[in-house]
Parts: C-alpha cells; sequence; structure tokens
C-alpha cells in the first residue's frame, strides 16, 4: 500500500526463514564489535531503544566509522546479503528493477524495542544521500506514525506495523517526520526466535563513499 508519495508498505514481506535468519543476525550484531546500547544524546536525554549498527555507526548526529561514544571499536561490516535483500525490498516495494539494482545502502540501524520502548517524531538527515530509506520489522507490532516534512505535528498518519512487514522510504518521504509512538507486547512470533520485543532493521546510504 502506498502510505504517502514515495512511502510503501509491504505487510509480511519477510519470509519465515528470512525472519529467523535476520533474528539469529541480529543476536550476534548485538554482541560486537560495539555491543548494542542506548544511544545518549547531545542533551543528555537517553534513547529507550537499543541501537546497533552495520557499516557506519550513527552517533547524534552524525556516521563515523567507529563507535567514539561506545568503546572505540570498528562497527562490523554491512553484509553483502543485506544489501541484496535491500535491492529486492526496493525492487518490490517501487516496482522498478532498474532502479532499484543502482540502490547501494552502505550501513543498518537495528533497533530493538522493549514493551516500554519509543521513538519520537524526527527526521532522518544525517545521511548525504537521498536514497530510500529499507525498514524491515520483525517480532510484536507497533503504531508507526508518518508525518510531514514541515513539523512533528499534524497531519499525520498512523500504521500498525507487524512482524515480517517492509516499508520502504524515499522520494516526497524520505525527508518526512516519523516515530513510534508504541509497541504492543506479546503480539509478536516466538518461532522467529525473539521471546517478546521488536527488532526493526534499517538499510540506508549514507553517501559518505569509502
Ligand atoms: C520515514 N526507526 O531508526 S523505521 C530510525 O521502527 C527510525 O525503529 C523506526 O525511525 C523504527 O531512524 C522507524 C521506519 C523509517 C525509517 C526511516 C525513515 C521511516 C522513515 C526515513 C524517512 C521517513
Ligand atoms: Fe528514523
Amino acid at each position: 500500500e502506498v502510505v504517502a508519495p514515495g512511502a510503501v508498505h509491504v505487510p509480511a514481506w519477510l519470509s519465515e526463514e528470512r525472519r529467523r535468519e535476520l533474528v539469529r543476525a541480529c543476536r550476534e550484531w548485538a554482541r560486537g564489535p560495539v555491543p548494542i546500547r542506548r544511544t545518549v544524546l547531545p542533551n543528555g536525554g537517553v534513547m529507550s531503544v537499543r541501537t546497533v549498527c552495520l557499516g557506519w555507526h550513527w552517533q547524534p548526529y552524525r556516521y563515523t566509522r567507529t563507535a567514539g561514544d561506545v568503546n572505540g571499536a570498528r562497527v562490523a561490516a554491512l553484509p553483502s546479503w543485506l544489501v541484496e535483500w535491500g535491492r529486492e525490498a526496493v525492487a518490490d516495494a517501487y516496482g522498478d528493477p532498474a532502479g532499484a539494482a543502482a540502490y547501494t545502502p552502505d550501513t543498518a540501524l537495528i533497533n530493538f524495542y522493549d514493551g516500554d520502548a519509543t521513538m519520537g517524531m524526527h527526521q532522518d538527515k544525517d545521511e548525504h544521500s537521498l536514497a530510500p530509506v529499507v525498514s524491515l520489522s520483525i517480532g510484536d507490532s507497533c503504531v508507526f506514525r508518518l508525518g510531514n516534512t514541515e513539523s512533528r505535528g499534524r497531519p499525520y498518519r498512523d500504521v500498525e506495523l507487524c512482524s515480517g512487514d517492509l516499508f520502504v522510504f524515499g522520494g516526497a518521504s524520505r525527508l518526512a517526520y516519523h516515530g513510534v509512538p508504541k509497541v504492543r507486547p506479546g503480539t509478536g512470533d516466538p518461532a522467529t526466535g525473539l521471546a517478546g520485543g521488536r527488532l526493526n532493521i534499517t538499510l540506508r546510504e549514507t553517501g559518505l563513499g569509502d
């Protein structure tokens, strides 16, 4: 479903097998070389989601190769199979295989939400590229809020994101405010290997080069 121009929701895009593969991989990435942690903001606030990065490390508000705000280690590489899944995702969401072949994400942000975690309305504008962001969700459902490019407030649309769902944000939606006001504990499928909580993996092009 096209939720807004450039914003396409594909429910249950991930096969059960791919969900399990991603959960298993995320569990490894969460261990290191840079362990998963709650990001501390420059204003002293602490995010409620826990995040680990691949390719480039996001620290508010820039991308670095090493995690100076965690343990100083270089982040793990973004595996080529995940780049390939990203191209498949863009091709399926936009129906444009040629455009999708040029999609070259260099970074993944993996967010883990426990039942109380939320993400406030924000824009993702630390990337120097306006290539689409690919979002994959596994585990508990959540309310995802897609707003406008002008302010955190209305108008916005609330969309239920469930385990296995794909969302691609490009074009006119790439700089839209968005957030996660609520997770719905107990709605996930334990067969994926996730006992509770919600995983979200976003693929991005930082535009920073090598
Ligand atoms: C819309 N994550 O990591 S994914 C984030 O579910 C983030 O963890 C949320 O927002 C999550 O920055 C939402 C969906 C998403 C990601 C990037 C976007 C939506 C977006 C960029 C532009 C517009
Ligand atoms: Fe975001």
